[in-house]
């Protein structure tokens, strides 16, 4: 890997290069490595990554299913923001007349003329509209680039029209596109804003005996329904999910779980911060995608609440669950075993889905997320080591106290510290790095260019990664699974979920149909793609 580092490198300017090689680390565990993250991509160098407006809009937000989304901003940031992430809800949950919003695509479709003399006067009829038609018990108002750019304040039109309504809690974000590096910028303003207008406005206290958060699930593919289907098993009771199929009160209410499970650290490991902070809840990473990890975290719960009953009910869900997961991963061995895999996607799958494929047989030679921060690669220790640079002081830092009536201290220092001492690790991600191999290969934020040249190094058996990505690579010859939208299956969380991920890759290694095809520019004579021509 070295040496293919080197050769992709040197087709850089030096200043680039020089830049580029700081993201590109060959892993050796004897040591520490910094992975440079979170920092601006080299414009035209043409990668992966989204705004923060999709961070906000789309990812943290967009699963809800009774807030009012409301973009405000030219109609093609709400389009091309509806409906594409493929998250699952279900109304039915909430009764016959459960609110689903998630259907629409709600836009104030600034014109050119909003552009010149303010969007404000439009964005107060947007929302007194969607008021009207729906009485929503909230109202998010997303700001994209121009908003910024011309100083709409959305956060004061949203403030007015919540005090003139008094039953819809409005409130806005300042997640203009072009604010951060990418989409990690509005996974950060999502997560403050809902802290700060969202989270805690309901106290009703929950009748089950063990409460729970589950934040950064996003019910991709229907992951959150299999996630909830094994907590009803065990008995767990989730208060809310941050924002797989959720809905605004179970937010609410969401301060008064017992504990908070993190799955995606990158998206929403602020909530969990603050959340402990001004309440007393503590958290700790968890991982369901694969058999054994889903046993594991589940396992973890168990201890967190020291109760031989509920460690009992979930050893039961285990027995239960597992042996077919173990016999369906045995039944793909003999397509799957020794297989490679490579996976550059997001903040946080990249590195789960390590472990799926590893209970396959399959190796993961190389890997590397969109938008993470070092901490998503080196883990949480280096969080005080991180530069905060212009980028990241864009970002609003809310100042969270503990609340003078709400603070409730899950468990005592004490406690925390015994749970320590038996494995239960709290406030901790170690990143991606600790569980990949040496000699592979870690790139942040990878560019056509390098993923085309490590493609041909490694010519792995299966690549993943999303829609953009996936037929550049089909062509290429190598099948690719997007691990954003599962290619419209799933879902692959949970113990059902393992199941139906072992099949979907066994299906795509078992089909020799892409290194039959040739892509078009090849079927012409030519050895090589003209567009790279100069490149090879
Ligand atoms: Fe977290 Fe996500 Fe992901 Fe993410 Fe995303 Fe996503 Fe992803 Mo696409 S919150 S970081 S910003 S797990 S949308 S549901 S699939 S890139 S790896
Ligand atoms: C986003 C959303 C995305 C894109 C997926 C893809 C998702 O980053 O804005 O590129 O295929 O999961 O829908 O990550």
């Amino acid at each position: 890997p070295s040496i293919i580092k080197e050769e992709i490198l040197a087709k850089y300017p030096p200043k680039i290069a020089r830049k580029r090689a700081k993201s590109m680390v060959v892993v050796d565990k004897s040591m520490d490595q910094e992975v440079q993250s979170n920092v601006r991509t080299i414009p035209g160098i043409i990668t992966q990554r989204g705004c923060c407006y999709a961070g906000c809009k789309g990812v943290v937000l967009g699963p809800t299913r009774d807030i009012i989304n409301l973009v405000h901003g030219p109609i093609g940031c709400s389009f091309y923001a509806w409906l594409t992430r493929r998250n699952q809800t279900d109304p039915g949950e909430a009764g016959p007349d459960g609110e689903n919003f998630i259907n629409y695509c709600f836009s104030t479709d600034m014109q050119d003329s909003n552009i010149v003399f303010g969007g404000e006067k439009k964005l107060k009829q947007a929302i007194q509209e969607a008021y009207d038609i729906f009485k929503p018990k909230a109202i998010g108002v997303f700001s994209t680039c121009p908003v910024g750019l011309i100083g709409d304040d959305v956060h004061a039109v949203s403030r007015e029209m919540k005090e003139k309504f008094g039953d819809c809690n409005v409130f806005g974000f300042s997640c203009e596109g072009y604010k951060g590096v990418s989409q990690s910028a509005g996974h950060h303003i999502a997560n403050n804003q809902l802290f700060k207008h969202v989270i805690g406005r309901d106290n009703t206290q929950p009748e089950g005996k063990y409460n729970i958060n589950l934040l950064g699930e996003y019910n991709i593919g229907g992951d959150a329904f299999e996630l909830d289907r094994i907590f009803e098993l065990c008995g767990i009771n989730v208060i809310s999910t941050f924002s797989g199929n959720s809905n605004v009160t179970g937010f609410e209410r969401s301060h008064t779980a017992d504990l908070n499970l993190v799955m995606c650290h990158r998206s929403i490991n602020y909530v969990a911060e603050m959340m402990e902070t001004k309440y007393g809840i503590p958290w700790f990473k968890v991982n369901f995608i694969g058999g054994d990890a889903t046993a594991k975290s589940l396992r973890r719960i168990g201890e967190y609440y020291e109760d031989p009953e509920l460690i009992a009910r979930i050893e039961e869900v285990i027995t239960a669950e597992l042996p077919s997961v173990k016999q369906a991963a045995k039944d793909v061995l003999k397509t799957t075993d020794g297989k490679l895999a490579m996976m550059f996607v997001g903040g946080s799958r990249a590195h789960h889905y390590q472990e799926l494929f590893a209970e396959m047989g399959m190796t993961t030679v190389s890997a590397g997320y969109e938008f993470a921060h070092r901490d998503d690669y080196e883990g949480r220790k280096v969080l005080p080591t991180i530069k905060v640079d212009a980028d990241s002081r864009n970002i609003e830092e809310l100042k969270i106290e503990a609340d003078p009536e709400l603070y409730n201290p899950r468990k005592t220092k004490v406690e925390l510290e015994d749970l320590e001492k038996n494995g239960l690790e709290f406030s901790e991600y170690k990143g991606m790095k600790n569980d990949m191999a040496d000699q592979s290969l870690i790139v942040d934020d990878i560019s056509h260019w390098e993923a085309d040249k490590l493609i041909e190094y490694y010519k792995p058996d299966i690549f993943c990664a999303g829609i953009k990505e996936k037929y550049v690579v089909q062509k290429m010859g190598i099948p690719l699974k997007q691990l954003h939208s599962y290619d419209y299956g799933g879902p692959y969380a949970g113990f059902e979920g393992a199941k139906n991920f072992y099949t979907d890759i066994e299906r795509m290694l078992s089909t020799s149909i892409w290194k039959k095809l040739k892509a078009p520019w090849l079927e012409t004579g030519a050895s090589d793609p003209c567009i790279c021509a100069e490149y090879v």
